[in-house]
C-alpha cells in the first residue's frame, strides 16, 4: 500500500465521520482540551532526566493528534552533528550489484512517500525519569526499496546497515574505538514498502536534530531503528554487532528451556501495542481521562481506576493512520478525593491484549527496554 493510499483512506475515514461527529458531541473535541478545564497534577512525576535535550512529551500537555516539531522528543546519543546539505549524500554500498550515492536533491527528485507514524523509543516507561519519549508525525520523503532495488542486492547479502554520521568513542574491552551510531536490518525487513528515507517532519525540512538532511523512517519499529542524519547504506552477509544492536537496546528475559531457567537476550527491534494515559482534567466538576494508544492496529482501549472494574474508552475517530498513535478518552464520573491510581491497556484488531504486568513477556524481563506493559500513573483529586 503506498502513502498516497493511506492518506486517501485516511480522508475517507474523516468524510465518513462527519455525520457521526454531530450526532457525538464530545468525540469532536477529544483531544483539543475542555474549554476551561482543569487539569489534575500527575502525582508521579517523571524524575529530571540525566542530561537536558530530551525535549520529552510532558503527557498533561498532550493536546494533539500530530506532535509540533519543536514539542517531538529527541534521542541522540552521540553528538547531534549539524550537516549542510552542500556536500551530503548517502551512500548505497556493500553487497550491491550498482553503488550509488543520492544527494537531498536526488531523494527529492523521486517519488514522493508520506507517513504519519508514531515513533517511541525502545527505552521509554523503562526508567523513572523517561516517560515521555514518544511523538507523532506527519514524516515525508522517498520510499527505501526502489533505491536497494536500483542499486541490486546480491543474492547472498543477509543484511542492510544504516549509518548515521553522529559518532563516538566506544570502550570495548581495552580498546577506545570510534563509531558511527548504526542499526542494521535483515534485508527482507529493509525492503518492506514502508521504509523511507525521510526529509521531512510535518511539512517543514527534518529539523538537524532529528537527523536532517536524511533519516530512516521504518514505521512499526521502535525509535532506535529509524537512524538520523543518515550517511551510508551497507549491504552484508554477516551480522553486525554495533553497540546499538547487540549491546545496548538488548532486552534480557528469562524463559525455561527443560527445566532450566536461561536468559535470553534480544535487540530492540519492532513496537509492541501500548497505551497510556496522557491527562486527567476537571471541567465544572466533571471528569475526564485522556490517553494515547500506539504500537499496533489498536481497536479497544480499556481503564481502571485503582485497580477496580475495566471500563471501555472511546478512542476518537477523526485520526487514524496504520502506524498512528490513536487518542482516547474517558468520563471518570464522581471521583472521590485523594489519590487514585489510572491504569491503561490497549487491545488490537486480532483481539490481543497490551501486556499484562504479569504476562512473562514483562514480568521475566530484566532490562528496562520494552517496556509496553500496562502503564499506571497517579493522580490526586482535590
Ligand atoms: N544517528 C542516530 N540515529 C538515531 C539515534 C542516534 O543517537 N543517532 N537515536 C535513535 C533513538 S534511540 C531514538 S529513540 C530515535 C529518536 O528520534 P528523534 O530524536 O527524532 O525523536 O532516533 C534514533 N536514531
Ligand atoms: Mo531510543
Amino acid at each position: 500500500m503506498g502513502a498516497d493510499e493511506t492518506s486517501r483512506r485516511t480522508f475517507l475515514a474523516r468524510t465518513t465521520m462527519t455525520a457521526f461527529l454531530v450526532s457525538s458531541p464530545w468525540f469532536a473535541h477529544a483531544f483539543p482540551r475542555r474549554e476551561g478545564e482543569q487539569v489534575l497534577p500527575f502525582v508521579d512525576q517523571p524524575t529530571a532526566p540525566p542530561r537536558e535535550g530530551f525535549n520529552l512529551l510532558k503527557w498533561e500537555e498532550l493536546d494533539s493528534w500530530i506532535t509540533p516539531n519543536p514539542k517531538f522528543f529527541r534521542v541522540s546519543h552521540y553528538n547531534e552533528p549539524v550537516i549542510a546539505e552542500t556536500g551530503w549524500g548517502v551512500d548505497v554500498e556493500g553487497l550491491v550489484a550498482r553503488p550509488a550515492r543520492y544527494t537531498l536533491a536526488d531523494l527529492k527528485a523521486r517519488p514522493r512517500a508520506e507517513v504519519t507514524f508514531t515513533v517511541e523509543c525502545g527505552g521509554n516507561h523503562g526508567l523513572p525519569w523517561l516517560i515521555g519519549a514518544i511523538g507523532n508525525a506527519r514524516w515525508g520523503g522517498t520510499a527505501l526499496a526502489p533505491i536497494l532495488q536500483a542499486a541490486g542486492i546480491r543474492k547472498d547479502a543477509t543484511e542492510v546497515v544504516f549509518v548515521g554520521a553522529d559518532e563516538g568513542v566506544e570502550t570495548i574491552r581495552d580498546m577506545k574505538l570510534k563509531q558511527n551510531f548504526a542499526r542494521s536490518m535483515s534485508v527482507e525487513d529493509a525492503m518492506s514498502p514502508a521504509n523511507m528515507l525521510c526529509y521531512e517532519m510535518n511539512a517543514a525540512p527534518l529539523p538537524a536534530p532529528h537527523g536532517f538532511p536524511a533519516r530512516l523512517i521504518a514505521p512499526g519499529w521502535y525509535g532506535v531503528a529509524n537512524v538520523k542524519w543518515l550517511k551510508r547504506i551497507e549491504v552484508r552477509n554477516t551480522r553486525f554487532m554495533g553497540r546499538f544492536m547487540a549491546r545496548d537496546y538488548v532486552t534480557i528475559r528469562e524463559e525455561e528451556r527443560d527445566g532450566q531457567t536461561v536468559a535470553v537476550e534480544t535487540s530492540v527491534g519492532r513496537a509492541r501495542l501500548k497505551s497510556a494515559p496522557a491527562r486527567v482534567s476537571r471541567k465544572d466538576g466533571s471528569y475526564r481521562i485522556y490517553g494515547a494508544a500506539w504500537g499496533g492496529a489498536v481497536d479497544k482501549v480499556e481503564v481502571a481506576i485503582d485497580g477496580g472494574t475495566w471500563r471501555p474508552a472511546t478512542i476518537d475517530p477523526t485520526y487514524s493512520a496504520p502506524y498512528a498513535w490513536r487518542l482516547w478518552a474517558i468520563d471518570w464520573p464522581n471521583p472521590t478525593a485523594g489519590e487514585h491510581t489510572i491504569t491503561s491497556r490497549a487491545i488490537d484488531q486480532q483481539g490481543t491484549m497490551q501486556a499484562s504486568p504479569t504476562d512473562p513477556i514483562i514480568a521475566r524481563k530484566r532490562t528496562y527496554w520494552e517496556s509496553f506493559g500496562w502503564v499506571t500513573r497517579k493522580v490526586r483529586v482535590a
